[in-house]
């Protein structure tokens, strides 16, 4: 093996486990792999009971091998995956001989590094496959799973052959006659550029709420101090996370904690009620629950009472009554709980339900945008906007702005100019992968 060539992780879990994954990558593997099964003939994609034997210290475990020859395989390298006894002490092992014969640990990410530029994998493809190791949840795992195959990818390039298209024409036209030229070519060349720009546009505004799937969706529980706030969020947690007393004040600094509900990962957040205080923690506490309710995709805003005026829920709020068995209230737009007893809390999770629904709408069939591509899909609608200005005055001014937007989403893609961005793509993956 060549030391810089061949790379080896862990591509399971770490820790005790019936089977780990040892997958290793390189450009000429095939002698290696006879050597590692003990046979002359080897078939790629056949699994191998092997007995792995290391010259100086004998059996190293009983394992399985499988070889995917180049260009089949995960990098498109030759690749050779050791299915061994999940034993910590067996894979170290299993390392040391990888090492002694020449092999190096691969750095996080190196693997879909090589695949990318083995063409295996366009950039939103590693992007989905970084979402997918992360998903937690159902929803998470359908969004990266599109993006990971190739979805998002088929968009973007229809994108791009189109500006490419529309700039290449715009170019042509200083080459050529009026009567040469087809009709209105000037309007129709704006009206698609138009027509791409709504699109960026319309994919970006789903951003918030694609985020909002990808790193878990900010309920905050905000009300005044004593109103049962750290009750509910026990309630909904179902254990007794936060501190309750019946002192006001008692909750003086965030506390979250992550739920799934309805296959989307939120973070729940207790915060520190609002009142008037000179306690120097306290007012810290309390600043914290402003931030936190700025930040917030939903506020669950709690009172114990309708002594107040209280003003009508914003799209992104919900307003609770709690201590319905002291005092239940029945006004609408609101819902009425009592953390003590228990009652309408399902129909608080419900209406949590809805509003999530709501709030992140249709956008799971939309394109998976990170922060990434987020900015470079800003630029290409930005320099569709400069394009598309009312009348094309001078063409070359038009072609060069169209064009840059194309390179912004072949940057996406990794197709142009694309290695800083990609090394930071790979850096956020895990070993092994
Ligand atoms: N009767 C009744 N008491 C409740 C209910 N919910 C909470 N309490 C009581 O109200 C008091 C305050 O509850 P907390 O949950 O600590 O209130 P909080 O809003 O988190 O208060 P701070 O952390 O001080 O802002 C405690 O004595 C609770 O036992 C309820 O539904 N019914
Ligand atoms: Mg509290």
């Amino acid at each position: 093996m060549n030391n810089n060539n061949t790379i080896f992780a862990l591509s399971s879990g770490y820790g005790k486990a019936g089977v780990a994954v040892i997958r290793i990558s390189g450009s000429d593997l095939s002698k290696e792999f006879k050597k590692i099964i003990n046979k002359k003939i080897t078939k790629p994609r056949y699994a191998y009971f092997i007995n792995l034997h290391d010259d100086t210290s004998g059996l190293i475990d009983q394992c399985i091998a499988i070889y995917f020859k180049t260009p089949n395989s995960f990098t498109g390298e030759d690749v050779i995956e050791i299915h061994c006894h999940g034993a910590p002490a067996v894979v170290q092992k299993i390392f040391e001989y990888l090492r002694k014969n020449g092999a190096r640990m691969a750095n996080p990410g190196e693997f879909s590094q090589r695949a990318f530029y083995n063409n295996k994998m366009d950039l939103t493809e590693v992007d989905g496959l970084s979402a997918l190791l992360d998903a937690r949840t159902d929803k998470q795992r359908i969004l990266a799973l599109k993006s990971m195959t190739g979805f998002d990818s088929k968009i973007y390039e229809s994108w791009r052959s189109h500006m490419i298209e529309i700039s290449a024409y715009a170019a042509a036209i200083l080459d050529y006659e009026e009567d040469e030229l087809p009709k209105n070519i000037g309007e129709k060349l704006l009206s698609q550029t138009k027509n791409l720009y709504n699109e960026i546009t319309t994919a970006l505004s789903s951003y918030a709420s694609v985020h909002a799937i990808r790193k878990g969706f900010n309920i905050v529980l905000v009300g005044e101090t004593n109103v049962g706030k750290s009750s509910i969020f026990n309630k909904l947690v179902g254990s007794a996370r936060a501190i309750v007393s019946d002192i006001p004040g008692t909750t003086r600094d965030v506390i979250s904690t992550e739920l799934d509900i309805d296959g989307y990962l939120v973070n729940l957040s207790d915060t520190a009620g609002l009142r008037e205080s000179n306690d120097i923690i306290e007012k810290i506490g309390i600043a914290k629950t402003h931030t936190e309710t700025e930040n917030a995709n939903l506020i669950l805003r709690v009172y114990s009472d309708n002594s107040n005026k209280i003003n009508s829920p914003a799209e992104n709020e919900i307003i609770v009554f709690n201590k319905s068995d002291l005092n239940k209230i029945n006004q609408p737009n609101s819902v009425s709980v009592s953390a003590l007893t228990g009652d309408g809390i399902k129909e608080l999770l419900q209406i949590i339900k809805e509003k999530i629904h709501l709030l992140i709408g249709t956008s799971e069939s939309d394109l998976v945008i990170n922060e990434r591509t987020y900015s470079l899909l800003n630029d290409a609608a930005n320099n569709l906007k400069k394009a598309s200005k009312n009348k094309i005055i001078n063409y070359d001014i038009f072609a060069e702005h169209v064009r840059n937007s194309a390179d912004s989403i072949g940057k996406i893609l990794g197709t142009i100019n694309a290695f800083e961005v990609a090394d930071a793509t790979f850096k956020q993956l895990c070993l092994g992968k």
